[in-house]
C-alpha cells in the first residue's frame, strides 16, 4: 500500500429495498470535513483525466457507479500503483503529494470525489519533474 493512499471499505446499510452508504465526516470511514463534492460521468471512452498532484488537498473517491483505475505514484522511484474501483462500497483516500490519473471508466461510470478543500488551483502541481522535486525537498 502507498503511503497517502488508502483503501476504505465503506458500510453498506442494506435491506430487501436494496442498499445506502451514509459517509459521516470526521469518522473513521471519512476522515476530513468536506468542503466541496464534484463528479466524473460521462467520460469519453480511452480517456485519462487527472495527471496531477494535489500539495494539500485530501480526497476520497467512490465509483458510485460502473468502474474505473485510479493510478497513483509516489513520485520517490517506486513503481506506480493501479487501484480498481469498481464497487460504490469501496473508497479511495487519496492524500496531499499524490501524483495521480484516472483510466479505464467503464460506460456509464459515475466517480464521486468529496474533497477536504474548496477549488483552488494554487493547489495543483501539473508538471510532473516539479512534482518530483517538492517531493524530494
Ligand atoms: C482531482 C481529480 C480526481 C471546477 O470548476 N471546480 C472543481 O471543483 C473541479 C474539480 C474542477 N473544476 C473545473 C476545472 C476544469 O475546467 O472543471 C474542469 C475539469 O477539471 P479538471 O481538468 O481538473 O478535471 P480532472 O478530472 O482532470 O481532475 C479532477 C480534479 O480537478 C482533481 O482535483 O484530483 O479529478
Amino acid at each position: 500500500m502507498l503511503q497517502n493512499v488508502q483503501r476504505v471499505k465503506l458500510d453498506q446499510k442494506g435491506d430487501e429495498r436494496g442498499k445506502l452508504i451514509a459517509l459521516e465526516a470526521l469518522s473513521e470511514q471519512m476522515p476530513f470535513e468536506i468542503k466541496r463534492a464534484y463528479y466524473i460521468f460521462d467520460t469519453t471512452p480511452g480517456t485519462v483525466r487527472g495527471k496531477h498532484a494535489h500539495r494539500i488537498l485530501r480526497q476520497m473517491l467512490i465509483c458510485v457507479s460502473g468502474s474505473c483505475v485510479i493510478r497513483c505514484d509516489k513520485g520517490d522511484g517506486s513503481k506506480p500503483v493501479d487501484y480498481l474501483l469498481d464497487w460504490p462500497d469501496q473508497g479511495l483516500l487519496v492524500e496531499g503529494m499524490i501524483w495521480h490519473d484516472m483510466h479505464h471508466f467503464s460506460k456509464g461510470a459515475v466517480l464521486l470525489v468529496l474533497a477536504s478543500e474548496h477549488y483552488d488551483l494554487s493547489d495543483y502541481i501539473r508538471e510532473y519533474e516539479q512534482f518530483v522535486k517538492e517531493v524530494n525537498a
